[in-house]
């Protein structure tokens, strides 16, 4: 069976070099990959639950789960775009 809608986020660092916004990098997060589950669908800024200096945030999946039940994805924000998810 081919994988269609497992949905895809992509997050980008923010950097201020040459006085320009730029956005470099970025960290491509995918969820279970589950066909049809449609990771992504919302997106939750969670402040910094673990009170670092990175964000964290929250991802939907509507229908994730063998059974399409959903869930939460929480990500920790951490330098260089290492996540920590769970
Ligand atoms: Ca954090």
């Amino acid at each position: 069976m081919k994988a269609f809608d497992t949905g895809n986020i992509f997050v980008y660092n923010y950097s201020k070099s040459a006085e320009e916004f730029q956005l470099v990098n970025f960290k491509d997060l995918k969820g279970d990959l589950l066909p049809g589950s449609r990771f992504g669908a919302s997106l939750a800024n969670l402040g910094f639950l673990d009170k670092d200096i990175f964000m964290d945030f929250a991802v939907g999946a509507p229908f994730a789960g063998a059974n399409h039940e959903g869930a939460v994805f929480i990500y920790h924000g951490r330098s260089n775009l290492n996540f920590e998810g769970k």
